[in-house]
């Protein structure tokens, strides 16, 4: 052999190991998001568990979840960087928790519960984690390894549109086919009626 070809051998090596490192390292970083994947994955399926006794209204009520009445849907969104990507659906009837409002989040207390009205009765669909801005939060907190959203507005007519927040839609108990961390889902209905408002998209606030 050479003194050309060992070279090229040796650095030919030094080559391989640096792609078997590299190799290696990416499959360190996968296996790192699966794992953390997997440990959102059972943190949602324990919240579901634990949150499922709020199918009854009732219950939510009796533990400070207090209907906030409207049923809100929203149109096509606005569309520009002013205001949050709304895209068309429903968000439901929202039963917030002052009391659980806090600036560290914890997956068996979502601050706010969202139900959708069937006739005379309403079914759990949702959970909502939100973070008023007041807090003094000044960066996205989150919840599941998914950042919360915004700061935006206070959702109109059902909030103050003072009330700047963030905050993440979860769909544990309604399928979402814009996702389950959607705020909106367009398989959810609001009836014809006085209570159901076609809210406007939130603009986006300063943290
Ligand atoms: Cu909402």
């Amino acid at each position: 052999m050479g003194r050309k070809a060992r070279i090229s051998s040796a650095h030919g090596l030094r080559h391989l190991a640096i792609v078997a490192l590299a190799v290696a390292g990416f499959s360190l970083a996968g296996r790192g998001a699966s794992a953390q994947q997997t440990a959102a994955d059972s943190q949602i399926a324990q919240a579901k568990a634990v949150l499922a006794k709020y199918q009854d209204p009732i219950v939510a009520v009796h533990d400070g979840y207090f209907s906030t009445v409207g049923c809100i849907e929203y149109p096509a969104g606005a569309g520009d960087h002013a205001h949050m990507m709304y895209k068309p659906g429903g968000m439901g009837v929202h039963f917030l928790n002052t009391a659980l409002l806090a600036p560290t989040l914890d997956p068996s207390k979502p601050q706010v519960l969202i139900y959708e009205p069937h006739g005379d009765t309403l079914k759990l669909v949702a959970a909502e984690w939100f973070v008023p801005v007041a807090l003094g939060i000044k960066e996205a907190p989150a919840i599941f390894g998914h950042p919360l959203e915004g700061p935006m507005e206070g959702h109109a007519p059902i909030m103050a549109p003072e009330l700047h927040h963030w905050d993440l839609h979860v769909w544990l108990w309604k399928n979402n086919p814009y996702g389950m961390f959607s705020p909106t889902n367009p398989d959810l209905k609001c009836p014809k009626g006085p209570y159901s408002y076609a809210g406007e998209i939130p603009k986006v606030v300063a943290p």
